[in-house]
């Protein structure tokens, strides 16, 4: 028996779980959040290993609801660190005083949905049962450490610690020797902090990234008086582009490969100097074939073996086994030039591959490496490795957990067929790990509140997505995501990072403003795909059609759907 009701139960206070707060105050309903961690913030809560940051700038990687919010706070660097983000995220707890409906250090352990009262029961671990009449996850993509089954792993003497749950005291590494596993974004951020601490690294890669530099810099007081003044400006360029932030340089209307060697190296340089993500998506065609991608990962290499001096550890960090940004592109300070230092070492795992963590260290096939501390920057099990760690059940007491045994199934990323009034906030299916994940919580959260208003405008209890529709936007996701580099790497998008993970392309790759199109249209039509109080409406969404395709790839898509189309001897619906 439930000792509270409540209409809503939120999972998580981090950047959407407490904007959803905001929301559902504004609707009048009464709402409460359950958080494991101590306070707000959520990934950046954990996430506290050195050298922590976004590799979103802070103008863009900021709340965009509230311009008192925005006027008042003041960025200090291009790319916020994480204690600076944190303060953020608390600063923000307090101004809408949200602490009162968070109960901290706190899981919610089971939620089922009753269907006689049409009411979600909700335990937690502390020992309360809530009854709700929607369920929110906003539990983040990016929540759950992947802790990897090397053998050996307990029997390691010194002190051993996951970036993604790094201790809130902090780890002192003065005199110590230090072994990191791992070399994406984490491990690219904090080993060249490690380092200087450090009596000794070494740094055990398994696979080379592409790495842009962030040059990173302080905001002058004029380009942040710029920007508050124009922040209506800032945030709706960001909402149209792909990935949910500005692209000063923009994207070219021409293929990579009609461009002359002079211009396209300019070009990339340019971006170069600028710094971060913009590196990506210079030319049209990069995302989609290897050869066109190549052109900016030859640049990225090159620019590896200028940095660093040893000929042999360059080309271990030469990333030449997936096509440049089909994984996340990773952001650095100083990364490359920490190999410089004679105490840093590099282990290429290709080469010598990890036998078993010992007493004392690593042991590969080449030998054993001491270590007074191990660090673990091996990722996530990212997009569903959270959601499926809660017993979820639905209408006749299905698993989430086992519905999504095979890959993830959504309406838009945000339902699940079969689970009435549940949502997730930048789910599997919506572009969330691919975009500034601000713009994508904003829109979800917004989405969200707006669908609660409309059923109770119309005084309705429930709204659950069609199985059929669900079907179409799994289908959809894989059509849009089938032509793209994505789908040719071992990356966390595709699961592949966690053994006997199901290899399913996770995020909407289809970008921001398209996704944000196709939720607009489906509420302005009255939820076609969704069933409100039993009432199913199966007009079918032609997804495909909101598709933002710049005209140079036109021919090149419909080519390559026709192809796969005839590969398949079925009909293949292309974006
Ligand atoms: P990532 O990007 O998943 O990186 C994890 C790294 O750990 C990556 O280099 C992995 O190699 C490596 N890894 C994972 N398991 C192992 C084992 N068993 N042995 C050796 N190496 C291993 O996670 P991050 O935390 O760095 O970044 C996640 C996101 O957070 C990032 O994209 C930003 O958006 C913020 P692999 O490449 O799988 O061969």
């Amino acid at each position: 028996m439930a000792n509270k009701e409540v209409d809503v139960v939120v999972v998580g206070a981090g950047f959407a779980g407490m904007y959803m707060l905001v929301k559902l105050r504004e609707l009048g309903l009464s709402a409460h959040c359950f958080e494991a961690g101590g306070d707000v913030g959520g990934t950046w809560y954990w996430n506290r290993y050195p050298g922590a940051r976004c590799d979103i700038e802070s103008l863009e990687y900021s709340y965009s609801f509230s311009p008192e919010l925005e006027q008042e706070w003041t960025w200090t660097e291009r790319y916020a660190t994480q204690p600076e983000i944190l303060r953020y995220a608390r600063h923000v707890a307090d101004r809408f005083d949200l602490r009162p409906d968070i109960t901290f250090d706190t899981k919610v352990e089971a939620a089922a949905w009753d269907e006689d009262t049409e009411r979600w029961t909700v335990e937690t671990s502390g020992g309360e049962t809530l009854a709700a009449r929607f369920f929110i996850m906003a539990t983040g993509c990016l929540s759950s450490p992947n802790r990897p089954d090397i053998p050996g792993l307990d029997d390691f003497a010194g002190e051993t610690y996951l970036t993604g749950l790094w201790p809130h005291e902090g780890v002192d590494f003065s005199g110590k020797r230090v072994a990191v596993i791992g070399t994406g974004s984490s491990a690219v951020q904090s080993i060249p902090v490690i380092a200087r601490e450090a009596d000794h690294v070494t740094v055990f890669q398994r696979t080379p990234n592409y790495i842009v530099p962030a040059q990173n810099h302080d905001w002058p007081d004029d380009t942040l008086a710029e920007a508050k003044a124009n922040y209506r400006q800032i945030r709706a360029e960001a909402k149209e582009e792909t990935g949910g932030f500005r692209l000063p340089h923009g994207t070219s209307d021409r293929l990579v490969t009609d461009v002359p060697e002079t211009e396209r190296e300019q070009e990339f340089q340019k971006r170069w100097d600028h710094g971060g993500l913009v590196f990506l998506a210079a030319y049209p065609d990069e995302g989609l074939f290897e050869e066109s991608a190549d052109f900016a990962g030859e640049f990225v290499r090159r620019k590896i073996r200028e940095r660093v001096k040893d000929p042999e550890t360059a080309e271990k960090l030469c990333p030449d086994d997936h096509p440049f940004g089909s994984k996340r592109l990773c952001v650095d300070i100083g990364y490359f030039e920490t190999y410089n230092e004679d105490h840093v070492d590099l282990v290429d795992l290709k080469a010598t591959p990890i036998e078993r963590i010992t007493a004392s260290g690593v042991r590969t096939t080449g030998g054993d490496h001491d270590a007074d501390i191990l660090v673990l920057a091996t990722g996530f099990d990212a997009m569903t490795g959270t959601l499926t760690k809660f017993d979820i059940r639905g209408e006749g007491g299905t698993s989430l957990r086992e519905k999504w045994e095979a890959g993830p199934l959504t309406y838009l990323g945000l339902m699940s067929a079969g689970f009435p009034n549940f949502f997730m906030l930048t789910g599997p299916g919506s572009p969330s790990v691919l975009s500034n994940m601000m713009v994508s919580i904003e829109q979800h959260v917004e989405y969200v509140a707006d669908i609660l208003a409309d059923l109770q405008a119309r005084g309705g209890a429930t709204i659950v997505p069609l199985e059929s529709a669900e079907e179409a936007w799994v289908q959809h996701g894989n059509d849009t995501a089938a032509p793209t580099n994505m789908m040719r790497s071992n990356s966390w998008y595709l699961g592949a990072n966690i053994p006997g993970k199901p290899r399913v392309f996770m995020p909407y790759s289809g970008g921001v403003p398209t996704y944000r199109r196709i939720c607009d249209h489906i509420r302005a039509e009255g939820y076609p795909g969704f069933a409100i109080d039993g009432e199913a409406n199966e007009t079918p969404v032609a997804f495909e059609e909101f598709a933002d395709v710049p005209e140079v790839l036109v021919p090149i898509l419909e080519a390559m759907a026709a192809e796969a189309e005839a590969a398949a001897g079925t009909p293949n619906v292309q974006g």
